[in-house]
């Protein structure tokens, strides 16, 4: 079962569940105008369903448009969760090879502030390249969505966009690789069918396009991450509270060559097998 924000129309905003690829079910006439109302409910998955067998209005797809699926969550990211992360990071910087050998295999993971929720994208918008960049990569991520009570109650498609030269110059530089306008993808889907263990089944793909031709492609599995995500879960919400509850990215496990770099106009889309597709145009920004 999957949730979304969604506009039928400029300036409404409304929360509908999707029971097949066509359909929303607009749960407005039930009270249920934000996300955090379902999220925050004792059982969210339990609630959905119970939602979806009522006499609910349904809208078209096609004619609406989806929004990031986040309201005043904060979106936080863990790092070198994937040994394919953790190996490109060390290659790509002498200088902090070592920062990455050891929170790979620490007890507690890299997790760093990636976005306010106000400057998420998602689906049809633009993700951004820095100008003061010299290379530019996209890094699909399964999303946790975590509610105020530190639960993990939905997943979703996640794109940290990072500036590898400017990491690799100094890991003290970190923030500025990783936070500006347009970096953070996400959505427009949560699943709430969030169990680790169906997650793990799930395959991450994707497919870079310039110009309608494929550029770079990738896959991994949910599997290869190396931390569970109550651990992940459990370390963000360490003395700190999200009374919205929060979103974490969990590492990417697909990184392009080194030759590759984004350019604006190219064409990036994510697919995470158990929950849909972020597919955004690249901008300089
Ligand atoms: O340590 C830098 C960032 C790591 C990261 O974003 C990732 O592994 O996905
Ligand atoms: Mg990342």
């Amino acid at each position: 079962m999957k949730v979304c924000r969604y506009s039928p129309a400029a300036g409404a905003v409304r929360v509908g569940l999707s029971p097949d690829n066509h359909t929303l079910i607009d749960l407005t006439p039930a009270g249920i105008t934000r996300l955090d109302a379902l999220l925050e409910s004792e059982n969210p998955l339990a609630r959905a369903r119970e939602l979806a067998a009522q006499d609910l209005p349904r809208v078209a797809l096609e004619g609406v448009t989806l929004l990031p699926p986040v309201e005043d969550q904060e979106v936080w990211a863990a790092g070198v969760t994937y040994l394919r992360s953790k190996k490109a990071r060390m290659e790509e910087s002498e200088f902090s090879a070592s920062a990455y050998d050891r929170v790979y295999d620490a007890d507690r993971p890299e997790i760093f502030f990636k976005s306010l929720a106000a400057k998420v994208v998602t689906s049809g918008d633009s993700v951004g390249i820095r100008a003061d960049a010299k290379w530019s990569v996209p890094e699909p991520e399964l999303a946790l969505v975590i509610n105020s009570r530190g639960r993990v109650v939905g997943c979703g498609v996640g794109n940290d966009m990072s500036s590898r030269d400017i990491e690799g110059e100094n890991l003290l530089y970190l923030p500025q690789a990783k936070v500006y306008d347009r970096a953070c993808g996400l959505g427009p889907w949560i699943s709430l069918e969030a169990d680790e263990a169906t997650a793990r089944t799930w395959q991450i793909a994707i497919e870079i396009r310039r110009g309608g031709a494929a550029v770079f492609s990738g896959e991994t599995s949910v599997n290869q991450l190396k931390r569970s995500f109550d651990e992940l879960a459990g370390y963000l919400f360490r003395s700190q509270r999200f009374p919205h509850g929060a979103v974490l990215f969990t590492g990417t496990g697909i990184v392009p060559p080194d030759s590759f770099t984004l350019q604006a106009d190219d064409e990036v889309e994510i697919a995470i097998s158990g929950i849909g597709r972020l597919v955004n145009r690249v901008v300089v920004v």
